[in-house]
């Protein structure tokens, strides 16, 4: 995987972007995904705004899509976006992050194992291991907004202040990455239909709640417009089995 975007974006970014690599490669089982050509590699300035995206994707046995965005809006604003989908026979949660900023530093910082059960609980195992981990003081922490309902109790939102907090936060998420690769590199699938009608439902409703997310769909719409903006949240940020 050669160098790309995040050399040059801001280095929690960078450092965010090898981590969850790194992880993927060491733990899992990785082919290629297959992705539509045209979405690899993207540019758009509608508005004058030139917006650079970079997707590469990946499926395993246990994910149908492991999906890692780099996108840079001129040299000021820097995204870095990740979710790993389940494959949905499999009861496992969603791990997503989403790191925002830029030249003055990053303003959000998100990341988080999201239950995708009926009850909307994380596993037993999941919620041990967590639990278990000490709990980390930012000094900005950020609260989510209205639709994100999606989010476990274990789910970080700060802007992080100072190279502290920067490696705090990647440290974290590189505990959730390798947790959650272990557990699922060993996880059986389900038995029952019903059981994996519920995990699609629960993913399912996962994505309809990040397709609200206002912030996201106007930097992409400044770039690429209203029509394409809501196609990509649909079938490539945020699509699901039905
Ligand atoms: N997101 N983010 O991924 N979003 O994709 N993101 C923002 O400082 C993009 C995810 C999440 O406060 C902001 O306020 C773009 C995943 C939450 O109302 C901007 C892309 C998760 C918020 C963008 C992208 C997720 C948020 C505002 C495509 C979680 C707070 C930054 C490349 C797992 C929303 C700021 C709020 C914020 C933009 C969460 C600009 C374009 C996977 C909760």
């Amino acid at each position: 995987m050669q160098g790309s975007l995040r050399n040059y974006q801001h280095s929690l970014i960078r450092q965010l972007a090898d981590c969850v690599e790194e992880a993927w490669r060491q733990h899992l089982d990785l082919s290629p995904y297959p992705m539509p050509n045209d979405l690899g590699y993207i540019e758009g300035s509608l508005e004058g705004e030139r917006l650079t995206i970079e997707n590469r994707c990946y499926q395993t046995p246990q994910f149908r899509k492991l999906h890692l965005e780099l996108a840079q809006m001129g040299n000021g604003l820097d995204i870095l976006h990740c979710v790993m989908f389940p494959n949905p026979e499999y009861a496992l949660p969603i791990f997503g992050a989403d790191l925002v900023g830029g030249r003055s530093g990053i303003s959000a910082a998100i990341a988080d194992l999201s239950p995708v059960n009926a009850d909307r609980s994380l596993p037993a195992h999941y919620h041990q291991v967590l639990s278990a981990l000490p709990e980390l003081q930012f000094s900005q922490p950020r609260v989510l907004p209205e639709w994100a309902d999606i989010f476990s109790e274990f789910c970080l939102f700060v802007r992080p202040v100072g190279a502290a907090e920067e490696a705090a936060f990647l440290q974290r998420v590189r505990e959730f990455l390798m947790l959650h690769c272990q557990i699922a590199s060993t996880e059986v699938p389900l038995a029952s239909e019903l059981e994996v009608a519920s995990t699609i439902a629960g993913q399912q409703y996962y994505c309809t709640k990040q397709q609200q997310n206002d912030k996201t769909r106007r930097v992409l719409e400044k770039s690429f417009g209203a029509e394409w903006t809501d196609r990509y949240m649909t079938t490539m940020l945020f699509d699901y089995v039905t």
